[in-house]
């Protein structure tokens, strides 16, 4: 019997109940719950190998593209629980994202042509890699739609850096990092004149639309990318596909696969046959193979052209310079990802039934001899199927992408059409295993699946129709990531998650260990630069300027009050809110709005942001904290006052309370009785070993610091009480209270905890 339960227990007989009755009120078996709830012994094995129990945590962390909705959805595996969303390209109103000054400055940064793009559809999330293992500092994530990447800090998970793609005007084949994580990958997909604003007809496809490749150079250090240092590559109008490092003895190249080497253009409406008939009739496409380690000494020795101020490395350059090959892949092909060894390649082909695994040695055995079976329409030379495959494998219908097992030579493949992923062995060609799943498999996904160092257990298959699998929404369903338990040799499907926020292509997902996230920022942060921001002030330090038609506030946030708690501006003014949140304690947000003028920010601890304005309508427009921060939460609030020209004011003082002597003898009495059980809890927390647990000296040392605030009251309310001024010492009684109130919340808090954790008696 456990702890919780032997008090149980204890308390039912002081109460007199005997322990068969009440276990006759609340127990019903594991059989009994089977039986109401329909459930098969195979149903119960699945929730036995999901189910994480309140207080423990998963295993896992996945980071999935947001799809259309242009974020980050990150949750846990193998629970499945959303843990949050991240905004990336897209405003999020609960981070504050886009409505507060600081984190506009980061969306602005994705302006294209000078407009705003409030949206983007995010494909391929990638986190990253030291030494080909996922290292959990950094995660990127590409948008397709305009070709655009994201930075976002793990230490946080927000985002920090939109660069947009120079020469592209789609991009789909990223982002993928390099081992170390010195580039990022971005291939385009739809092709297009490299220069901006350059119109030519498409009957001049051929010779003026093209494809390319770009690599992100990323610091580490500073945690962003900077274009300047960073190239692309040239290539012809295919439709470039997706991307992905060589690592190993491959490490140094990086390959793209494509679609439409037919560079067919269509116009169903003049009659020609669609782009799907045009772009898939060829048996082959091309798989291109880059020697990036070479490419960027070539822009390093000065042979890049510069297009729209970036670095291009021309395809006759790359041709003269031994940097770009193709290898044919059938047909329609669809992702190309790198085994763990780094040896092999394997694509698969969208309308074939097979997967080619191509050999990098193979590769590198025929570009070094020189033997090619021909040239593609630009030069490029090409290197023959067959001198370049290991093996082919029939795994089904509609293969689409491949992920990697722990165990080596397994692979795992997303089977669109059959709606099935296949285990196979990728060394000997041999399927192993089909489950089904619901429906129409995009991605899929295993834990730490394109590292170095896969970890196996756990499959996710994304899923692009759900079709039956939920209680119906409308017509427009969520999507269905499938979790399977791969550690067996039979497959296992375990648990159907909806993902109701646009459409994930990917996922990655990280050992939950690996990350190290922050809970507080060092006072006064702006964290979308990670640099103090110039706005912040301390306790005491608040203060309103008014320049001209300039009002800045520098103001704080603490429990449960914001300093100023007015802000006066004549009509027209320019208001700024500048807001630090002082707590300390995790888990302590403060949010910031004022009634419409369409601001928000959410403040967590230490940081400081910027909200502004301009105060155009006259009026009173209250302003508070849109978190549920503390009981006095709903208090935590104040008055934006924006006058009329010419106001003045008629009415000088505020309106008086009629407290009496006998209200604030009831305060003072209510004072001393709180502090009498702030007392029996800190007398109790210190009886034991609480200093064992971090969690608890936070939490006491942030109570001491609520307590400590009421210095200097007493003093305060005994002085206005001596005067008879009843008002102003009951209120300034009451806000001892408060703080006395805050300090109660946290040490309950702190001794549930030590009691549920198996805190020891020190004396
Ligand atoms: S693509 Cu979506 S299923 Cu954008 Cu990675 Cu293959
Ligand atoms: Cu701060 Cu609610």
């Amino acid at each position: 019997m456990n702890k919780t339960s032997k008090r149980a227990l204890s308390l039912a007989l002081a109460a007199g109940i005997g322990f068969a009755a009440t276990a006759a009120l609340s127990a019903e078996t594991l059989q009994d719950v089977l039986k109401r709830r329909n459930l098969s012994q195979q149903d119960l094995l699945a929730a036995a190998k999901t189910y994480v129990p309140t207080g423990k945590r998963d295993e896992f962390v996945a980071f999935s593209s947001g799809g259309q909705s242009g974020q980050v959805i990150v949750y846990a595996v193998p629970s499945m629980r959303i843990l949050k969303y991240i905004g990336v390209f897209t405003p999020e109103p609960w981070q504050g994202y886009g409505y507060d000054e600081n984190s506009k400055a980061v969306l602005a940064q994705g302006k294209i042509d000078g407009k705003d793009i409030t949206w983007g559809d995010t494909h391929h999330p990638a986190i990253s890699e030291t030494n080909g293992e996922y290292d959990g500092q950094f995660l990127f994530i590409n948008d397709k739609a305009n070709p655009r990447i994201a930075v976002i800090d793990l230490r946080d998970f927000e985002t920090k850096q939109i660069v947009v793609n120079p020469i592209f005007k789609s991009e789909h084949g990223g982002a993928f990092v390099s081992p170390n994580t010195e580039y990022i990958i971005e291939a385009a997909q739809y092709a297009a004149p490299l220069e901006n604003k350059k119109f030519f007809p498409l009957e001049e496809f051929n010779e003026k639309y093209r494809g390319g490749v770009t690599y992100w150079k990323f610091d580490r250090k500073e945690g962003r990318i900077k274009p300047g240092e960073s190239f692309s590559l040239e290539l012809p109008p295919y439709s470039q596909d997706l991307s992905d490092f060589g690592k190993g003895p491959s490490d140094g190249w990086s390959f793209t696969n494509s679609f439409c080497s037919e560079r067919y253009v269509g116009g169903i409406e003049k009659g020609r046959p669609p782009y799907e008939a045009g772009c898939s009739a060829k048996d082959t496409d091309y798989l291109h193979v880059i020697n990036w380690k070479k490419a960027a000494e070539v822009v390093k020795a000065g042979k890049a052209k510069k297009i729209n101020g970036h670095n291009v490395i021309m395809m006759d350059t790359a041709i003269k310079e031994g940097i770009l090959f193709l290898v044919p892949e059938p047909k329609s092909p669809h992702g190309v990802d790198v085994s763990p060894d780094g040896k092999f390649m394997i694509v698969s082909g969208k309308l074939d039934t097979h997967v080619s695994v191509y050999s990098f040695e193979k590769i590198q055995a025929a570009i070094k001899a020189g033997k090619f079976e021909s040239k593609d329409p630009y030069g490029i030379p090409v290197i023959g199927l067959k001198d370049a495959v290991h093996v082919q494998v029939p795994l089904g219908l509609g293969p689409l992408h491949t992920q990697y097992d722990s165990k080596p030579c397994i692979a795992y493949t997303s089977l669109y059409v059959d709606s099935q992923v296949a285990k196979w062995n990728y060394c000997e060609g041999k399927v192993l295993d089909k489950l089904s799943v619901h429906y129409n498999i995009g991605h899929l996904m295993t834990m730490e699946g394109d590292s170095t160092k896969p970890k196996g257990k756990y499959l996710v298959a994304l899923n692009k129709l759900a079709i039956d699998r939920f209680v119906p929404v409308g017509p427009l369903h969520p999507q269905n990531h499938q979790l399977i338990d791969i550690s067996n040799d039979k497959m296992q499907l375990l648990y159907d998650m909806p993902l109701p926020l646009g459409e994930p292509h990917y996922v990655v997902a990280i050992e939950a260990t690996k990350l190290k996230p922050g809970v507080r920022y060092k006072v006064g942060t702006d964290s979308r630069t990670d640099k103090p921001h110039p706005g912040a002030v301390r306790a005491g330090e608040e203060r309103t300027e008014k320049k001209g038609n300039k009002v800045t506030v520098y103001g704080t946030l603490i429990r449960s009050h914001i300093t100023p708690e007015t802000i006066e501006a004549d009509v027209g003014d320019e208001v700024t809110i500048h807001l630090t949140n002082l707590e300390r304690a995790q888990d302590e947000t403060h949010g910031f709005t004022v009634s419409t003028y369409n601001t928000h920010a959410s403040v967590e601890p230490g940081k400081t942001v910027t909200v502004k304005f301009k105060a155009d309508k006259e009026g009173v427009y209250p302003y508070y904290c849109t978190e549920f921060c503390s009981a006095l939460h709903l208090e935590m609030q104040g008055y934006l006052l924006v006058k009329p020209k010419g106001w003045k004011p008629t009415k000088t003082t505020l309106a008086k309370g009629n407290y009496t002597e006998a209200d604030y003898k009831a305060t003072v009495k209510k004072v001393a009785d709180t502090q009498a059980i702030i007392d029996s809890v800190v007398a109790y927390i210190t009886s034991v070993n609480y200093k064992d647990f971090p969690d608890v000296v936070a939490m006491v040392e942030d109570a001491f610091d609520q307590l400590g605030k009421t210095k200097g009251l007493k003093e305060k309310h005994e002085a206005f009480a001596a005067k008879k001024d009843w008002e102003n010492a009951n209120l300034w009684a009451e806000q001892i209270w408060q703080y006395q109130v805050k300090t109660a919340d946290l040490g309950l808090r702190a001794k549930t905890y030590l009691e549920q954790n198996g805190a020891k008696k020190i004396k």
